[in-house]
């Protein structure tokens, strides 16, 4: 679907669509900067700027030279530019139909309207960027949270793929190594072998670390869910209202009020938390209730962490050590509530009876150990990795890296069970393909329209 020729000058509208203070044509290729200039008449400097700064002037009807719109022409000389190709820039007002217009001019004068993530695909066809960058410039444009924007731009700046770069150096040093061995069998085998070995669990932790890396990448994008479990009358809706900070949910002091589940956002510092209310879990009375039940089980079955409620001013039941011992092996806090009344139940006496498991003790009705609560749900549900500053955000990544860190387990039990050292060396040479891929230096062509087709135009 892409021209990867190069030799057209691809033209769109770059600021999203509707209206707005600026917008901005981008022309990318070798005529992008004569077609500019056939529709931009500067106000002053007549040649039209140097690269990087920007000119005052009209853009023109070439037709008719009258002038309908004014603004600024910005542009960048090949190859000190984003696509790598000299780039024009026509920075106007943001009418929809004012812009529409300059690109219809600027077809007619030769240049054709950009495919989806085109300026990026030129971007990575002339060097300026590799696979995983390009991908980043995508995640960062629809980022849903701040953390995850700048995760992203850490990657558009090429910490990953240096990362990745780093990755494969390793393990072509490493090939290298074992084809030597192969080629002179004598030399040295025992001690090769505890090289290889060390060698490869330096590489498996680097990539095991960005695979797990991605589960956090996940969670800044869509939020981590996390279910508020507890028997009737527990104070679900009321802690849930509290965290929310508004009475969103009913609350009365009737057991079984909530029937539905209700699902809102709290962000905990750059975190965001997809919160579920719902029906207490416990005997159903009614149908209703037991339909309710049932929804709860399957929210706390699939959420990604779960707050159990106990209700502090009675004393721990057997119903609430049978919840809790059934959602134990999950990632859990137990909310002591309502500690405001006269307490029935400790938290020293929770953490005696389930010592691995934190607490919370709460008054959700006032809002008491609600900071100390928020706090523990970023330590406890926020997937936080170790230099976090490196972060996976495609899928496509993620099974690369699971392929190479499953490649890189399997030629270190070759060698470990001391198999002929040119099936390691195969597996290794494997894992530099699969490395390869990553950065986009070794690509099948169709990948090209899976990453890029999903750009934005004008991107
Ligand atoms: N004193 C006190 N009362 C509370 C506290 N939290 C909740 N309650 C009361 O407990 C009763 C039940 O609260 P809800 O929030 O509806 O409890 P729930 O777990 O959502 O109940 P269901 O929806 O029926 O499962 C209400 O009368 C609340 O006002 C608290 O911290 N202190
Ligand atoms: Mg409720």
């Amino acid at each position: 679907m892409y021209d990867l020729s190069l030799s057209e000058t691809i033209v769109a509208v770059s600021t999203p669509p509707g209206c707005g203070g600026i917008g901005v044509v981008r022309l990318s290729g070798p005529a992008a900067l004569k077609i500019a200039r056939t529709l931009f008449r500067p106000k002053k400097d007549r040649r039209g700027g140097e690269p990087g700064r920007a000119v005052l002037g009209e853009v023109v009807d070439p037709a008719d030279r009258r002038p309908f719109d004014e603004g600024f022409l910005l542009h960048f000389r090949a190859p000190r530019s984003f696509t790598g190709e000299d780039v024009a820039e026509l920075h106007l007002h943001g009418s929809p139909v004012i812009l529409e217009e300059v690109v219809r001019l600027a077809v007619r004068r030769g240049a054709r309207p950009a495919l989806p993530g085109e300026f990026t695909l030129r971007a990575f066809l002339n060097g300026r960027i590799d696979f995983l960058q390009a991908e980043a410039v995508d995640d960062l444009v629809r980022s849903a949270s701040l953390a995850r924007a700048k995760s992203a731009f850490r990657t558009v700046n090429g910490a990953l793929s240096r990362k990745a770069a780093a990755v494969r150096r390793e393990i072509i040093g490493w090939v290298a190594r074992l084809e030597a061995d192969i080629e002179f069998p004598e030399e040295g085998r025992p001690a090769a072998k505890k090289h290889y070995i060390d060698k490869i669990d330096k590489i498996y932790l680097e990539v095991d670390r960005l695979v797990r890396s991605y589960e956090m990448g996940q969670a800044l994008g869509r939020g981590v869910t996390i279910a508020l479990v507890g028997r009737v009358n527990s104070g679900k809706s009321t802690l849930f209202n509290g965290l929310l900070e508004e009475p969103r949910a009913i609350v009365t002091p009737f057991p079984g009020t909530t029937r539905d589940f209700l699902r809102e956002t709290v962000r905990i510092n750059d975190a965001s938390f997809l919160l579920v209310d719902m029906a207490g879990l416990g005997r159903a009375g009614s149908p209703i209730e037991r339909e309710g039940i049932r929804r709860g089980k399957k929210i706390a079955a699939e959420a990604d962490g779960l707050l159990l409620l106990l209700d502090g001013s009675r004393r721990l039941s057997a119903s609430d050590a049978a919840l809790i011992e059934s959602y134990r092996s999950r990632k859990i806090i137990l909310v002591l509530n309502k500690t405001d009344l006269p307490e029935k139940t400790t938290p020293a006496e929770v953490t005696r009876r389930f010592p691995d498991l934190p607490v919370a003790a709460v008054s959700a009705l006032r809002g008491d150990g609600l900071d100390v609560l928020r706090k523990m749900m970023y330590d406890v549900f926020f997937p936080l990795i170790p230099g976090r500053d490196i972060i996976v955000l495609r899928e496509r990544d993620k099974l690369l890296l699971e392929e190479i860190a499953a490649r890189l387990l399997r030629a270190k039990e070759m060698i470990a069970s001391n198999q002929p050292i040119e099936l390691a060396a195969e597996e290794a040479r494997e894992i530099v393909t699969l490395t390869g891929r990553l950065t986009g230096e070794i690509r099948p062509d169709d990948i090209l329209d899976d990453v890029f087709s999903r750009f934005c135009i004008g991107k």
